[in-house]
């Protein structure tokens, strides 16, 4: 799921402008072909009736385009309905929507009617009084929905800085302490793919990467965070939880026995994992560094996890 292409909403001042440019460039032309033979008043109805038609297919063409390019949310893989759920005002945001589309019809009543009107009269007075009303009517509207613009706007701003991540496909979460050495693995088990993105060794979003074999692609999440409560969360934990509780096949739990954080910590942050009932492989990081001796011993006092050697990387892509 990609929420990057969405279309930028401007202001409701904007699309009025913009309409209004349109239909002057339109209306010169209708202007020029039209015969100096043709009467005032025909020349005058048949080119305001141009620029209601053009002003009317301007809006309504850029506010159709807003409604069916944002995301039906009730469509949504979970991960993203929960993400929504939890960053966005979702009532607000359909409201908004509906809100649009209401402002779609109410100009196209208007439209049809004045250009009805201005077909009728015979004064060519009448015909400027009526174009005047017409695009008081037509402002007035989106006045109407300035603040449904600007919502949808915010809303498509907090998307746009959503993860892109495949739901499809089978998926491997990173998980653990912070510092313990998750993007690095993440790195290690994917470099071969040009696909992992650049931004390593940050939390500020989640790092994605894919392990190609043959016809299988895997995905690799990093998920930073340590299973706060929710609302204790920031928006890149939140993240990680619902990408390991949505999106993850199974979870590699990275185990750092460097001391950075007390291993009774790393242990228990491993149950809260186990608790989202995944298979879960654990990886015990910076062996370089550490005595094989410490590491033997943590393997032995933990004989019911499921450890994962790196060494034995075609063991690990094989399990993948
Ligand atoms: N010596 C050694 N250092 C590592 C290893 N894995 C990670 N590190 C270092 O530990 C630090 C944190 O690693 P990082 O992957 O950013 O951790 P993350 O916060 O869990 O993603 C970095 O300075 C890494 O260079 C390892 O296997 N051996
Ligand atoms: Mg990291």
């Amino acid at each position: 799921m990609n929420f990057q292409g969405l279309i930028k909403i401007e202001s409701h001042d904007w699309y009025f402008d913009v309409a209004m440019k349109k239909a002057k460039t339109k209306t010169d032309e209708v202007r020029s072909s039209l015969r100096s033979k043709t009467p005032r008043l025909n020349k005058s109805k048949t080119i305001e009736i141009e620029k209601i038609r053009v002003i009317d297919s301007t809006i309504r063409g850029f506010f159709d385009k807003i409604v069916k390019n944002y995301p039906s949310f009730d469509e949504l893989p979970e991960f993203y309905k929960q993400l929504a759920k939890l960053t966005l005002e979702l009532e607000l945001v359909k409201k908004s929507l509906g809100g649009i589309s209401w402002a779609n019809k109410k100009i196209r009543e208007f439209s049809k009617k004045y250009e009805i009107l201005i077909k009728k009269t015979q004064d060519l007075t009448k015909v400027n009084r009526l174009r005047n009303e017409y695009l008081g009517r037509i402002g007035s509207v989106l006045k109407q929905v300035k603040k449904e613009l600007s919502l949808l706007e915010e809303t498509r701003k907090t998307m746009k800085a959503y993860p892109t991540i495949k739901t499809e496909l089978k998926t491997l979460c990173i998980a653990g302490f912070p510092n313990v050495g998750k993007s690095t693995l993440l790195a290690k088990l994917t470099s071969s793919t040009p696909e992992i993105n650049t931004y390593a060794f940050t939390t500020k979003r989640l790092l994605v990467g894919y392990l190609k074999k043959s016809y299988h692609k895997v995905q690799l999440i990093d998920t930073p965070g340590t299973l706060n409560r929710v609302d204790k969360m920031n928006e890149v934990e939140i993240q990680a939880y619902l990408a390991m509780r949505y999106v993850a096949d199974s979870i590699i739990y990275v185990f750092d026995l460097t001391e950075e954080y007390p291993i009774k910590e790393q242990l228990k942050l491993y149950k809260n994992v186990k608790k989202l009932r995944k298979p879960i492989f654990c990886y015990l990081s910076k062996t370089d560094i550490l005595d094989k001796e410490l590491v033997d011993e943590f393997k032995k006092e933990n004989k019911e996890l499921d450890f994962l050697s790196l060494e034995d990387l075609k063991e690990l892509k094989k399990i993948l």
